[in-house]
Order: C-alpha cells, then structure tokens, then sequence
C-alpha cells in the first residue's frame, strides 16, 4: 500500500472543443481525491477519479452519458477503445499515452507519472459505438506546486531519440485551414527510417498550447507516407498561437513508440 499524502487538489473537466474548461475546486486538506462530473457539452463526458500517492497519480475514471449511466460500449479507434494521454501541463511534457481497459463496472484504471510542474491535464479519447465521431474529454489535477512554463523553442527544427533523427520539414499552422506538418526520420546512417505503422497509422502527432486547454491528435496514414521515413500530416487548429508538437512513431520491430517534439507557431 502507497502512503497517500494531503496535497490542494483541483479537478477540472471539459469535453473536447469547450472554450474554458470550468474549474471546480477541492477542499484542499480535507481529501486527496476527488470525483468530479464534468459540463457534458458532448453527448458523453468523462468522470475522473484522482488520488496522488508518493509516487504516482492513480486516475479512476469512467465514461457517462447524459443520463448518467456508464457507457460500457466503445467502437476501435485507432484499434484501441480507450486512449489516456496525461501532460504535464505547466512545462508541456508528454508523461503518458496508454490505453487501459476497463473492468466490469466499465471503470478504467491507469498508474500515471507524477508530474513535475504540479499539474497533470488528462484526456480520454474514445468513440462511443453508434457515435459517427470519437472525442476528447479532459481532466486537470494540481498537487498546488506551480513550477515552470513550458519555453517554446521554435528554431530547433532537428531532434534524435532511440538511433532516430526527426526534421521538421514544414511547419506552417494556420487557423482554420488544414496544414501539412512534414517530418523526415532518418537512422543513424542517415537513411530514410524503417518504420511501422502503430496504431493502425503511420505515424501519430498531438499539439497542444501553453496550459493544455485542448489536446488535437492527427496521423499520418499508412498509404499517405508520400518517401519512405517521410511523414505528412494534415494539421487544422482553430486557434493562434504556440504549439508543441509530439511525434510518436514506431520504429521497425519495436513494441514502445519513440516520441520527439517540436513547437511551432500557428498563425
Ligand atoms: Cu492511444
């Protein structure tokens, strides 16, 4: 059993496109968890359950429909039900992307990093069978430090991680009009990289702005790859801006993604 210690809690929650999420504060001694039912704006909402221990947050958190009955019935996305990504919201660091199923109940349970600027921004993105669309519901839990913002670097255009060396070939955002992000993979000897597809895709990309109101996730398909260790994808954002960018890809014969971001201006 992990010793649970007394931290101030806030938890937000907001389906994905809200303008500004509601902020619902905790009593910040009284309880180091919380369950929150969120602004359904969607036609469900996500409901988070969040408890830090010493050395991890646990996120409980399941999915309701208007009504309040828990939805149990989710369509492949992606070829998984339920993806959880969890941010570090004050420096912008990615610390999680899994998918964890859920139990009888229709609960879903994920173990995820503490963050180290003192908020961690979660969203759920799944699609409800019957639903023509998936969506994106987010959580906010503060353990009430506040330490450092994210700093955008929107020069380093080149990043390596894992033999794999990622250039950011065209980075222009533009509100409300579809963009294309190109990024060329090369290894260590500076051939096109040998990838996978991952998640059915070629490559997956997330942005986000400074606090991580709203997540974005876009892919590059398979059949779009237009060279080998090129990745295209077609980005549309409605608002200005920093974003950060991350890339994951799956390199050729490996389980885990590597991931590398960029920060970019949307203009
Ligand atoms: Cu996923």
């Amino acid at each position: 059993m992990m010793k649970l210690h007394s931290i101030p809690l806030v938890v937000v929650l907001a389906a994905c496109g809200a303008e500004a999420p509601d902020a619902i504060s905790g009593d910040p001694t009284a309880q180091n968890s919380a369950s929150v039912t969120g602004d359904a704006r969607g036609s469900t909402s996500t409901v988070w359950t969040v408890a830090a221990t010493s050395e991890a947050i646990r996120v409980d958190f399941l999915v309701q429909d208007k009504s309040g009955q828990v939805v149990k019935d989710f369509a492949d996305l992606n070829t998984q039900k339920m993806h959880l990504f969890g941010f570090d919201v004050n420096n912008l660091a990615l610390l999680a992307h899994s998918h964890p199923t859920a139990d009888a109940q229709g609960q879903f349970h994920a173990l995820l990093p503490i963050a180290p600027g003192g908020k961690l921004g979660l969203f759920a993105e799944y699609q409800v069978t019957g639903a023509t669309s998936g969506q994106i519901d987010r959580g906010e839990f503060s353990s009430g430090s506040e330490d450092g913002a994210a700093h955008f670097d929107l020069v380093n255009r080149k990043k390596s991680a894992n033999g794999l060396t990622f250039t950011l070939k065209k980075d222009q955002l533009m509100v409300g009009m579809a963009m294309p992000l190109l990024v060329v993979v090369t290894d260590a000897s500076g051939q096109p990289a040998a990838l996978d597809p991952w998640l059915a895709k070629g490559g997956h990309l997330l942005a986000v702005q400074a606090a991580a109101p709203r997540l974005y996730h876009f892919y590059a398909t398979p059949g779009s790859i237009p060279k080998p260790g090129e990745l295209s994808f077609n980005c549309s954002v409605d608002k200005s801006g920093n974003f950060r960018v991350f890339v994951q890809v799956l390199k050729h014969g490996e389980l885990e993604p590597t991931t590398v971001f960029f920060d970019v201006l949307s203009r």
